[in-house]
């Protein structure tokens, strides 16, 4: 699903509309499941990544999308301090570039050093990053809070990272 609805809706000939939004019908046809099957998806997905519309004809990511989709996101005040899961060794380029969007539309942040650990864990020992975003907010830099709790905005520049004191 997370496939269909943020990298690749054409892997089951599909498109999504400029808001992200993909045709139910033709997702249910795509993937063959039926709409009691979507619904769980939806319903069970620890994370709430996906949302039907109102009227349960069209369904979309709530984030994390590598094509461009405009989310129809309100600028949100962030907290004073955010984190970002990462490992070890995209560290010494974290620290020349900042954190950088890489394949998504955002860099994506936790509200908390657990998520971020859990984010960071994806991908082996995880090292949790400070983020001081009411200062980037504060120096004008937009942020949003996706429907599922993740906050997003654009690079974060090294002036704004706090490194794990060890490293
Ligand atoms: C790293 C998952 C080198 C960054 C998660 C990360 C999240 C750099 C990777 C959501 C860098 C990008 C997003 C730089 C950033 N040099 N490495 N300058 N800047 N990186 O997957 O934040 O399960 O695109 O640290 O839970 O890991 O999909 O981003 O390791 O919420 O819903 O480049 O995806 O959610 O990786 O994860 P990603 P992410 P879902």
């Amino acid at each position: 699903m997370s496939l269909i609805l943020r990298h690749r809706p054409e892997a089951i000939g599909i498109t999504l509309d400029r808001h992200g939004w993909a045709d139910v019908e033709q997702v249910l046809k795509g993937v063959k499941i039926s709409m009691a099957e979507l619904e769980e998806i939806v319903a069970s997905d620890e994370k709430q990544r996906y949302r039907f519309s109102e009227d349960k004809t069209r369904i979309r990511a709530n984030q994390g999308h590598s094509i461009p989709v405009d989310l129809e996101l309100e600028e949100r005040e962030p907290p004073e301090f955010l984190y970002h899961g990462t490992i070890g060794a995209f560290l010494d380029s974290i620290r020349k570039q900042g954190l950088q969007r890489q394949s998504r539309q955002y860099v994506h942040l936790s509200k908390d050093v657990e998520t971020a650990a859990k984010v960071g864990g994806r991908r082996g020992k995880p090292v949790v990053l400070q983020v001081a975003a009411g200062r980037m907010y504060a120096d004008g830099r937009p942020f949003y809070l996706s429907e599922n709790g993740v906050w997003l905005t654009g690079e974060v520049p090294p002036a704004y990272i706090k490194m794990p004191d060890h490293t």
